[in-house]
């Protein structure tokens, strides 16, 4: 089983029910389960133009999907959210990133991990710690409370809406 994170952001279609959608479809992932939800974290999109704000939140994921298998599911989840790829940034039903697999280190074409972005981002750095302590060491020996230091909160806002993940069996 390893530990994977997985940020979730939504600024379309009433996010805060894309968000539940997503999280009852994480839960559903064969070979896995949900050990930890973040709160629902709040602000301005980055990227193009005039958006709608986001929602984010970050899940504890243990697994026994590969890192591709589970991006597949990932992108699956996507897809079944009714998600419609225009541009790069653009508002988004459902955005599911891996943020971190276990200790690993990718660089393929296809998938990137730790995410190249996260260390920048506050609605990614926030929720990570929330669920898993600025203690967690990434796969450069750094702890994640380095990163946040570096990361000013800014505009996000943590919600008091709550994600809820029911047991599964499987
Ligand atoms: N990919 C590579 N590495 C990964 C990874 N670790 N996890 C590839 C997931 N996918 C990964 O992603 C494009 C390709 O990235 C995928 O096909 C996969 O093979 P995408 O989700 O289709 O495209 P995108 O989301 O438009 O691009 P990107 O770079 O993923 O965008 P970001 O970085 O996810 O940014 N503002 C706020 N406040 N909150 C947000 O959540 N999100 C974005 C999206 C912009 N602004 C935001 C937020
Ligand atoms: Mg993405």
């Amino acid at each position: 089983m390893t530990t994977a994170y997985v940020g979730l952001g939504s600024n379309l279609a009433d996010p805060s029910v894309q968000l539940q959608e997503a999280v009852e479809a994480l839960v559903r992932l064969p070979s896995s389960r949900i050990q930890t939800v973040s709160s629902i974290y709040k602000s301005r999109a980055i990227g193009p133009g005039a958006q709608p704000d986001y929602l984010n939140a970050v899940v504890a994921l243990e697994t026994l999907l590969a890192p591709l298998p589970l991006l597949d599911a990932l992108q699956e989840i996507e897809r079944a959210q009714g998600r419609i790829r225009i541009e790069r940034w653009a508002a988004r039903t459902m955005d599911l990133d891996i943020l971190l697999y276990g200790q690993q280190w990718i660089d393929t074409p296809r998938l990137q991990v730790p995410h190249p972005a996260m260390a920048k981002r506050n609605f990614v750095l926030y929720p990570l710690a929330q669920i898993a302590g600025p203690q967690l060491v990434l796969p450069n020996g750094r702890l994640l409370g380095t990163l946040l230091e570096k990361c000013a909160r800014g505009d996000l806002v943590q919600t008091q809406g709550q994600l809820h993940h029911n047991t599964h069996s499987d």
